[in-house]
């Protein structure tokens, strides 16, 4: 197991204190501009059609649609089929501060891509582990900055020092400002933070630490970003739309899937919300 040292090259101490306390950490800049700008080019092409996808999606837009996320809806994914979303899920940059972090060898589960349009609904507070169902421990959510992230255009806010909080059964969200329906009150004289976000900044936080955002009340800025989801390779089962689970070298894992029916008590389809 890794043990966390204050002389750990990929955080310091105070960052490693700070993600303990707070079950979220901030690490400014970890993607440099120009590889930002090749990520966010690649969706955008694919999203406007001018360079095919290799496999058909969910995430093909109705260009007809009024609601912005139907038009841009999240790409779900990626890296099964998209060589530059998969390096940026095993980025080792990624990795060794996941390392740090987690006391542990990480396991990749996820990636996603949201464009976020302009009047895009945000997605109400949640717990990504109500999802992935990652048992023992929680999964871990890497949420990296395409775009400036403002609350203005609907960035990620964080309820601090809920990393601790058991995974809810959701009560119900708005929907007309949130696109899915589940939401999870956080705990009595706990607060959402927003978090303002600059393009390659990197968010780390823990699946059990409540979180969401707004709608995007921008008339012209995009709030896009690209969120990784990981586990500790000690965790034993997580559900079974994660597979195929990969390690550093892109390699599969094998892991069992969860049975368990959540804290719902039914079980419930994730490919809906994934997070
Ligand atoms: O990026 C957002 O607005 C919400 C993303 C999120 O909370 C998630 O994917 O779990």
């Amino acid at each position: 197991m890794h043990r966390l040292t204050t002389g750990d090259p990929a955080l310091d101490h105070a960052q490693i204190e700070f993600f303990r306390q707070q079950g979220y950490l901030v690490c400014r800049g970890l993607f440099q501009p120009d590889e930002v700008d090749a990520l966010r080019q690649r969706f955008e092409r694919l999203a406007d059609g001018s360079e095919p996808a290799p496999a058909p999606g969910n995430w093909e837009g109705d260009r007809t649609a009024t609601d912005p996320l139907a038009r841009h809806p999240r790409v779900m994914f990626p890296h099964r089929w998209d060589s530059l979303s998969l390096c940026w899920l095993l980025d080792p940059r990624v990795w060794d501060i996941l390392r740090v972090i987690l006391e542990d060898e990480p396991v990749a589960t996820q990636s996603m891509f949201y464009f976020k349009p302009p009047g895009a609904r945000g997605q109400a507070l949640h717990q990504d582990n109500f999802y992935l169902q990652v048992e023992p421990r929680s999964c871990i959510a890497v949420w990296i900055a395409i775009d400036p992230s403002t609350p203005e255009n609907g960035g990620l806010s964080v309820v601090p020092q809920t990393q601790d909080v058991a995974v809810a059964c959701p009560e119900t969200a708005d929907e007309s400002v949130s696109f899915t329906d589940h939401l999870v009150v956080p705990p009595a004289g706990k607060e959402p933070l927003p978090l303002a976000l600059q393009p390659g900044d990197t968010l780390f936080f823990n699946g059990n630490v409540i979180h969401g955002s707004g709608p995007n009340h921008s008339t012209s800025q995009w709030r896009r970003s690209f969120i990784c989801h990981y586990m500790p390779a000690a965790s034993r089962c997580i559900s079974k739309a994660y597979f195929p689970l990969l390690n550093s070298a892109g390699e599969e894992v094998p892991c069992d899937i969860s049975t368990s029916g959540g804290p719902c008590g039914t079980e419930f389809e994730t490919a809906n919300y994934g997070a």
